[in-house]
């Protein structure tokens, strides 16, 4: 599974991409007068960054002008690649005296279009910034570049007896800046929080190449505005995150983990329910239907159902147990006695463990390798989500065309559902997107009737930003736009995301 984002991505043929224009010649931004040329810009990158860290190259622009959405046709500039906090700033300030409008970069694994770069942008990427600069497991922090990845920040941790606990499938090739950029919440987050809940202090290179140092190590600090919250989340629009200093934690004890089968939506929120009311300490929560199951046992070499015969949902349950008492299977017992699950499965070795993960983890991937995708990730109150699923159920009995899928599952526990619409490979990409776009703008109408959010940890880019009035108010916006002003007045940073200016 690991790095399986990067493995995919660079293997997918261009016909994927739905809005294709085969004219490469670069479409500019209509606010910015870039007064450079191409041939010059690169030369500048050059000198700063080396001859070899800048990629013009048509597959380099392909492969690391996107993310893993491969929705939009990536034609950025060139691919620039720092290795300092100086670079970064001495290519931006260049950039933001010439108006030339930049993309950041990470892993790439984004899956709404943030990192995309459609019209001529210079993509800077931050992979070669993957240095860790201090594990401190007195204050139990970790000071790292924004090009390490969520996985290599685990292993640090661990290897000082810590726990850092964003944990998402993706972890083995997104990155923490990106993880910052977007504010990734991922399969921990009922317990720890997302992303911005483990930030203590960023280092942020801003439009004009300022760098604005916010890189202190406190866990408290009521001394003012609390900037960096600004830049968590911003996708890359305010500026670029080059540093953090990440909250650590004591490794969790004795984990457990249980795979349950139920036959209804509506009893997931009672299941959690009642595990919050036992009294055990819960790590993670997820939930995936039938379809899904089916699709990871078809495509994930090995993958192996625990179970004789199939359900229609699947709830996964990861508890820390710091005593001896066992505790996850009286609360299975229970679960049983209130008619609330059909089934269940304890990992009893940590082979199981990592199937029993996998199972879950492997959904996206499976999903590519399935058929055509396009996905939703929403949110709402907990005690919202049966209503919603029963309407979406009733809006799907006129809608859904019949080839399609709908899958479902997520991190149910905190009230993220995924939703992924899948058609056979063979079918028109174009139509394809055209009728799901039918049911997800359906979808949106009615998440916004149950004040839901029309993306929960992926974030808005490219994809959703046509959406973002479900569920930010025209007041939001417009202070959103007037915060943009105020650190990018020009708009040369990931112009296009978000929001338009
Ligand atoms: C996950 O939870 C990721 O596995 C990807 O957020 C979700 O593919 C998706 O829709
Ligand atoms: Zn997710």
């Amino acid at each position: 599974m690991l790095g399986f984002f990067g493995i995919h991505f660079f293997g997918y043929p261009q016909s994927l991409f739905v809005h294709l224009n085969r004219n490469f010649k670069l479409m500019a931004f209509d606010h910015l007068s870039p007064n450079v040329s191409q041939e010059e810009a690169i030369k500048f990158f050059k000198n700063v960054v080396g001859d070899r860290n800048v990629l013009t190259d048509p597959s380099d622009l392909q492969s690391w002008g996107t993310d893993w959405t491969r929705v939009f046709e990536p034609r950025p500039m060139c691919i620039v690649k720092p290795a300092s906090t100086e670079e970064v700033s001495r290519l931006l300030a260049y950039c933001w005296s010439n108006e030339l409008a930049v993309t950041p970069s990470g892993g790439r694994t984004g899956l709404c279009a943030g990192a995309v770069a459609t019209h001529g942008e210079v993509v800077i990427n931050l992979s070669r910034m993957n240095r860790i600069i201090d594990v401190d497991a007195i204050g139990l922090t970790l000071t790292a570049e924004a090009g390490v990845t969520t996985e290599a920040l685990q292993e640090a941790a661990k290897s000082k007896g810590l726990f850092f606990p964003l944990d998402l499938a993706s972890k083995g090739s997104c990155q923490i800046g990106g993880n910052i950029a977007t504010n990734a919440g991922g399969v921990k987050l009922i317990r720890y929080g997302g992303t911005r809940e483990q930030v203590l202090g960023l280092e942020v290179v801003l439009a004009n190449g300022d760098v604005l140092d916010m890189n202190v190590a406190l866990r408290k600090n009521n001394s003012g505005y609390d900037l960096k919250h600004l830049f968590i989340g911003s996708e890359g629009t305010l500026g670029i995150v080059t540093k953090a200093v990440l909250r650590l934690m004591p490794k969790p004890r004795n984990l457990q983990l249980a795979i349950m089968a139920t036959d209804e939506f509506v009893k997931i929120p009672e299941i959690l329910r009642k595990s919050s009311l036992a009294g055990v300490s819960i790590t993670a929560f997820e939930f995936f239907t039938e379809v899904a199951h089916r699709i990871v046992l078809k495509h994930l070499p090995g993958a192996r159902t625990p179970f004789q015969e199939l359900s229609k949902f699947y709830v996964l349950l990861e508890v820390e147990q710091p005593g001896a008492e066992p505790e996850i299977e009286s609360l299975l017992e229970t679960l049983f006695e209130a008619g609330l699950i059909s089934d269940a499965s304890i990992a009893t070795n940590s082979t199981q463990f990592k199937e029993f993960w996998g199972l879950r983890e492997n959904i996206t991937e499976s999903l590519a390798a399935h058929g055509q995708v396009r996905k939703n990730d929403i949110s709402l109150a907990i005690d919202k989500l049966d209503g919603f699923v029963k309407s979406l159920e009733a809006l799907l009995v006129t809608k859904k065309p019949k080839d399609m899928e709908l899958v479902l599952f997520g991190h149910i526990g905190d009230g993220n559902l995924h939703i992924n619409y899948v058609s056979p490979k063979s079918r028109d990409s174009q139509e394809f997107h055209k009728e799901a776009r039918a049911i997800e703008e359906d979808v949106f109408k009615l998440l916004a009737k149950f004040k839901g959010s029309i993306s929960a940890e992926h974030g808005i880019g490219l994809t959703k930003k046509k959406d973002l009035h479900f569920t930010r108010t025209p007041d939001e916006v417009s202070w959103m736009k007037k915060t943009k002003a105020v650190f990018d007045p020009k708009g040369i940073l990931n112009p296009g995301k978000i929001f338009d200016l």
